[in-house]
Parts: structure tokens; sequence; C-alpha cells
């Protein structure tokens, strides 16, 4: 027995050794000789798991012993990346299971590489919940993240002829090995039906639910350790199943589609993640996927305190609930109906423990992103909720009256009801009157959350507002991406210190001056940019020079974000070499990532548009030894994890106000990539800390923007007035880029010359300037190195850990709590 133990867990290259055969073998029936990757990595990645269970188990009876409170992360997306590389960091064994699958012929990157991503999210927000996961089990905080199992996470992204084409994202086709299915571990979610009032027996006047459609919640569990600790927390996904897999009354009298049709419903509600940016008119299921993980999860939580204490009197001494931007916000309902009608609390009682332990993030001040269902929808779907919703509403209407005496605009600017056209329920509005806090993603995000679309909120509960600025885990984003980079740091700080405490990183900073660093620092930059180059040649057919400067915009393609603004530039730069053939260019490599919602036209043509200029600009001798233009196809995390270490520029070019924070600028810097940006979201902070002078800003100002469109903003007169800006718009309307066709990106042209909701043309030419600026800078090596170093030095703030530090002192009051394996 101690023996089989220690095959379990024990970190010796022996035990590693063993287990590893051990689970190629039993629990998959294959030896090394016929093992295909999937085989190695699945053996693999249960060898790591079996190493975490141990640990797992302690964390949750050291947390239940101590009573801890715990943070309940609520998110609909959950963009985690792969699992291997990152586990065997945490556990700390990266080394000794190189060296295992050395002694076994096996190529060990291969097996990492072969891990299928769960892409569980859309971009910034879902891989931040991700992050955030990460930093709560390495600062010991006692969590639970709460989501959906989707089957099919974001689409795949391939390019035909130019254009993004979409294909369904079969993640789970090998299983996955991380996850643990609790089949008794389910739910009863209800949908429909009517709300009906009794009275109880002690002559109680109450109401309750009879839905008319009831599916399961399926618990799916994942073990997401700590860094450097033995805690390890659990993402516990709902998937949707049908109670009664199969009708048989249907099957009986020969209706066979009928007998699976209630399965298939049901199931239908975990079946696939939502892109973002696509218009939410008519997305019932939507409603139903939020309804259905924020319930799951509400129920498990009561559960537990049930058990642990028999009655939910503390329940907000127990819980913060953070509810990730307003997809989670029935949870105030929710939370609310269970309350009231399942454990027949009074509205006072209910209202106080609600209060206390809801927490509500804003991630975006985009309109058309602020959630709102019709009160038709709500009726239709959750109509005891709707009324909850009245309730709360009628009295905190009550509240702002009295506040804001004879103020009736206010009342109805605050009502958790838009009476504007059809009736809606505004989800931003009920997740701030049912929290306790309610932060913003960075300080500029934060100051016109409160100035602008929250705004009447924060006149009235001012003490509720606070910013956490993001921040990124140095695990997953220095540690497992970028390998050498983490081994220069640690060898010249002398210790490791840094991956626990980002901070440590300014230990490195007296040595930014010194050559032989800075000679090393390049050497592991172009080491990444040739690692890159070799991945994109195999994928695209063209592998860029890793000496030419790489110029990277990596994220979702949308009109704010701005590529069409470097795309101006890649064109401009296109003509001034063809007027000036000897022109002195720092030769570059313009790479694009990123997907576009399936449904958002701009952002499509944007992605056609990079890959025409690419074609023309690749093959034409006369410029292409001084610019390329690739595009990375299918971004995720995965694919980020190769680009942020090989970038040198960092492109975070959204118009001031637009970024609420941005994620992927600290990953760049993070890796020594130097950032040319607006004043924007987080860039604000990372210019701030990195020092001015080592960051390439332009642009407006949020508050310059406001003005300009206050004055009447007429990107026409811009165009007429602008040569070169006109010459840049002129060359991509005149079919150069379309064999031709004058139409093709004509909605791209007409909508900045005409409308320009973006300002790229009132950017354009500060943006130009300062690519100008780059373009000497990279000239002087040494002066680079030092910038880049300095970059990499100065991201200490930018570390989740940070984050997840201030969102539990300020937001959540928990404490951090040891699961020392020892005790
Ligand atoms: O806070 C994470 C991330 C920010 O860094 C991005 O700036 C922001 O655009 C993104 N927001 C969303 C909005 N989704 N919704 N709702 O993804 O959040």
């Amino acid at each position: 027995r101690l023996d089989e133990e220690r095959t379990r867990t024990g970190l010796s290259k022996d035990a590693l050794n063993r287990a590893f055969l051990d689970n190629l073998f039993y629990i998959q029936g294959r030896s090394l000789e016929v093992a295909t990757d999937n085989n190695l990595y699945q053996a693999a990645a249960y060898t790591v798991r079996d190493r975490m269970l141990e640990r797992w188990i302690k964390s949750a009876r050291i947390y239940k012993d101590q009573s801890a409170r715990t943070v309940c992360y609520l998110s609909a997306e959950f963009l985690l990346g792969p699992h291997l590389a990152n586990n065997m960091i945490n556990l700390g064994i990266t080394e000794v299971a190189r060296e295992v699958a050395e002694e076994l012929g096996l190529d060990f990157e291969r097996i990492i590489e072969s891990e299928e991503e769960p892409g569980l999210g859309n971009g910034g927000l879902g891989r931040l919940a991700a992050c955030y996961m990460d930093s709560l089990a390495t600062t010991q905080i006692p969590a639970i993240g709460y989501g959906i199992r989707y089957e099919f996470g974001i689409f795949d992204q391939v390019i035909v002829d130019g254009w993004q084409v979409e294909k369904g994202d079969t993640w789970l086709r090998n299983g996955n090995p991380w996850e643990i299915m609790r089949p008794k571990l389910a739910f009863p979610v209800g949908f429909g039906g009517y709300s009906e009032a009794y009275t109880d027996e002690h002559g109680v006047p109450r109401q309750r639910w009879r839905p008319n459609l009831v599916v399961n919640g399926v618990a799916y569990d994942t073990a997401i350790m700590g860094y450097g600790v033995t805690n390890v927390n659990l993402l516990r996904l709902w998937k949707s199943e049908a109670p009664e897999s199969f009708n048989f009354g249907a099957f009986n009298v020969g209706d066979y589609y009928g007998a699976v049709h209630a399965k298939i419903e049901a199931e239908t509600i975990s079946k696939v993640l939502y892109p973002n940016d696509e218009p939410v008119a008519g997305k019932e299921l939507r409603l139903k996927q939020q309804f259905f993980f924020v319930s799951c999860s509400l129920q498990d939580m009561i559960r537990l305190e049930l058990r642990h204490t028999g009655h939910l009197e503390r329940f907000h001494h127990k819980y913060a609930i953070q509810l990730n931007d307003t997809h989670p916000s029935l949870a105030v309902a929710e939370l609310m109906r269970l309350l009231l009608d399942d454990h027949l609390m009074t509205w006072d009682q209910a209202w106080e423990i609600t209060r206390n332990s809801c927490h509500f993030t804003n991630h975006t001040l985009l309109p058309e992103a602020l959630e709102t269902w019709s009160v038709e929808l709500f009726e239709c779907l959750l109509p005891r909720h709707l009324e909850i919703i009245y309730e709360i509403n009628r009295r905190f209407l009550d509240e702002v009256r009295v506040h804001f005496l004879g103020d009736d605009e206010r009342v109805a600017r605050m009502s958790l009801i838009d009476e504007q056209g059809g009736r809606r329920v505004r989800m931003a509005h009920l997740a701030a009157v049912g929290s306790k806090a309610i932060n913003g993603v960075a300080e500029l995000h934060t100051e016109l959350l409160k100035s602008t679309v929250m705004k009447d909120f924060n006149d009235l509960w001012p003490e509720r507002f606070h910013n956490v600025t993001n921040g990124v885990t140095p695990r997953r984003f220095i540690v497992a991406s970028n390998p050498e980079l983490a081994a220069l740091i640690t060898e010249t700080c002398g210790n490791d210190r840094w991956v626990q405490d980002l901070e440590c990183l300014r230990d490195l900073e007296p040595h930014a001056e010194d050559h032989a660093l800075q000679q090393r620092w390049r050497e592991v930059k172009t080491n990444a940019k040739r690692k890159l180059s070799n991945w994109l040649g195999e994928r695209t057919g063209f592998a860029p020079d890793p000496e030419t400067l790489f110029d990277v915009q990596a994220k979702r393609f949308h009109e704010y974000k701005r590529q069409h603004l470097n795309l101006l530039h890649i064109v401009w730069l296109y003509e001034q070499i063809k007027q000036r053939p000897n022109i002195d260019l720092t030769p570059r490599t313009f790479i694009f990532g990123g997907k576009a919602a399936p449904g958002y036209f701009m952002a499509k043509l944007m992605i056609k548009l990079i890959n025409a200029v690419g074609e023309v600009i690749n093959t034409d001798p006369q410029v292409n030894g001084y610019l390329r233009v690739l595009f990375m196809p299918d971004f995720n995390v995965k694919n980020g994890q190769r680009l942020y270490p090989a970038a040198d520029l960092s492109e975070q070019i959204s118009l001031a106000g637009k970024e609420a924070s941005g994620t992927g600028n600290m990953k760049f810097s993070m890796n020594g990539a130097l950032t040319i940006g607006t004043l924007d979201g987080a860039n604000i902070e990372i210019r701030d800390e990195v020092g001015h002078e080592n960051f390439f800003l332009f642009g407006m100002t949020a508050a310059e923007v406001q003005q300009q469109q206050a004055a009447g903003y007429e990107p026409w007169e811009l165009y007429q007035r602008d040569e070169q800006l006109r010459a840049a718009v002129d060359l991509i309307s005149s079919g150069l880029f379309s064999h031709g066709d004058t139409e093709l990106f004509r909605p791209l042209t007409e909508n900045l010359i005409h409308s320009d909701p973006f300002m790229v043309l009132a950017d354009f030419n500060d943006y130009r300037e300062r690519q100008q600026e780059v373009d000497h800078a990279y000239k002087d090596r040494h002066h680079w190195n030092r910038m880049s170093i300095l970059n990499t030095t100065r991201m200490g703030k930018f570390s989740s850990d940070r984050s997840i530090k201030e969102y539990a002192e300020r937001i959540w009051q928990v404490t951090p709590m040891s699961a020392d394996l020892s005790s």
C-alpha cells in the first residue's frame, strides 16, 4: 500500500516514472511502444492530477474546519488555457518530469503541446477569471470558481482566402483528464411556469414558483493549484442534463424523437459558449445559461452552509460572492428567492444576507455590452424572479426618492426597469443594488464608471465604489510561456522569489545597464522570435526573419481596439517605401492575431483586409525587405503564450475611454515588449510604472475624446485636409489589395471617412509620428534592450496576486489560510 501511495503522490523521479507508466497502462491500456501523443499527454495529466488530489482534499478539510470565509467567483467564462505545464510549475516538478520524459525517450515539449485547450471564454473577462483562480490559490484564499462546462467553447478560427471561418471547438473529444464528474452533486433548475400565492402552516402569506421545465445541473470539478503553497482550490463547472434522459411514455407510443426531446432541450443549455460582441436580442438561451449556473452555484453554497451549521443566518459571513460582470447578476434575485421561498425567511432577513454576500465587477462601458433583458422574456422564463425584481425595485426607488427629493428623471434613470421602448430589466442596476461593493478594473475605467454609466449610483452610494486594477498571473505568462526569460531573471536575481512576489523583479533593475545582461536579454528575445517564426512558418507558409522588429497586435477584433489604425499605418508605410525605395527604415514584421465575433461584419472585414494587405506586401520584392504582414490564425491562450515572449512592440491602441483595462498589455510588457499605446485602461498605469520614457504614447485623452465628440467630430474634414491620411485610405479604396475590386473594403473606408465612431482618423497622425520614434529607437539596440529590461522589472503591480490581495482586503474581507499538509 505504501508503495502504491508513493506512486500516486511521490514527487521523485522514480515515483513519477512509475506513475506515468501505470497511468498509460492501467487507465488507457497502452504500452509505451504503441502510445499516441494523446495517450502520453493523458498519462502525464493523470500523473500530475494524482499529486494534486491529496492537497485538494486537505485544503477543503482545513477550510471547512476553520469555517473559512470563502470567495465564490461566479463567472460565465473561465478561459483556462492548457493545464499540464502550469500545474507542473505550480507543483514544482517541471524539471524532474522533463528528466523522466527524457529517460523514457519521449519528447517532453510535444507531450505538453498535445493538450487541447479548454476555451471556455471569449477573451479578457474569461482569462481574467482564470488568472484570478490561480492567484486565489497562490495567495491562500479559500475560493470556489463557479461557471458553465460548455461542451463547445470559443470557436476555432481558420483563415480561408483571407476570411475568418469558424469551426466548432470540440475540446472534449479526447476526454478531459483534469475534471472529476460528481454525478450525485446535481441541482434542479426550473424555467417557465408561474408564481403562486399560498399561506404556510403559520398563517403567513407566501409565494412559490411552479416551473414547467426542470433541468439538472451536474457538477464537474477541477483542482486549481497554488504556486509555492499546498493550497488547492476548486473550480466547479455545471453541465445541464435532463432529470430523466429517456421518456418511456413517448417511446411506448412510438414517438421516438419525442422520447429524447427533453434530454436534448436540457443539454442544450450548457452546449455552447456565446461569442461576445453579438447583439443580445432574442438570446433566450443565454438568459437560460446565466440563470442555470447561478442557481446551481447558490444551491451548492446553501447546501454546504446547511451541512456545516444547519442554518443560513450567517451565510453572508461565510460567503463572499463576486459577480464577474452582469452575466451572473441574476444571483441577486435567485438568492432572494431561495431564502424567501425555500428557506422561509422574511424579506428583510433575506435582503440583509443577499446585499452583504454579493459584489459586482463591471468590465465595460460600451453601451451595447450593458445587458438588459425584456420583461416579456423574464415573465416567460423566470416569472417568480421578475416579481422579486419588482419588489427590490419598489423598495430601492423609494430610497432614491427620499435621497433625491423631486428628481423624477433620476428615479427613471436608476430604475431596474427601463421603461423606454419595450420594458427591459437592467442587469447592471440589479447587480449594483444587490451588491455591497462595485468595482471597475483600472483607475480610468473606475473614474469613468463613476462619472458616466453608474453616476447616479455613485451619487447615492459613493462608499460602494472601488477600483481594483486587473492583473495577470506571472506563473502562466512568464514562467510557462517564457522559460528562458524566467531562468535568466532567476539567475540574475539570485533567487526565484519574484514568481510569488512579482515586485521582486525590481531586484533586476540595478542590472539594466549591464551590457552582458542586455546581450543575454536580447538573445532570449531573439530565441523566442525564432521559435515563433518556425511555428508561423509551419502554419502559414511564411517564417518571418527574427532579426526584424516584431510588432504585435493580438486581441479580439473590434473597432474600438482599432486594428484598422495599425493597418492604415502599414499601408502608409508601404506607400512611403514605394515612393522612396532607398528609405531608411527598420525592417518590421507586423503580426496580428485575434478572433472576430461570427456576426460582426466590420471586424471580419478587418481580418480580410489584413490578409489582403499582407498578400500584396509580402510578395512585393520592393518592400518586403522592410515590411511583412502576418496573421496568426486561432489566437487563444496557447498561441498567446507563443506570441508574448516574441514581441518587441505591443500595440495597445484603443480609443481612450473604451478599453476598460486590457490585460494583454500587461502580458506583453512582462515579457519585455515596449508598448505603443493610448492613455486608455491600464495602459495609463503601465506607463506610470515603467516610466514615461519607456513607453510610446500617442493619441487623445479620454477627456479630449469627449470634447471632440461634443463639438461634433468630422472625419471627412480630416480626410480632406491630411494628405498622408487620404493617401492611405485611398490606396485601400483603390482596389490594390482586392484584385481591383473597389467595393470589397468600401464599408470600412466609407465608415472611416464619414462616421469613424472610434476616431481612427483623429489619432492617425500622432500614431504615425510615434511609430517613427519606435523605428529610430529600435536602431539603438543598447537603449532598446535597457527599456525592455525596465519594462519587465517594473511590472510588479500587474501580477494578479496584487489584484486578489486588494479584493481580499478591501472588498471581501477574507484572510489567507494556509493549507499546510504537515498540520
Ligand atoms: O476586465 C477584463 C477585461 C478587460 O481587461 C477588457 O478591457 C474588457 O474589454 C473586458 N470586458 C469584456 C466585456 N464583456 N462583457 N460584458 O470582456 O474585460
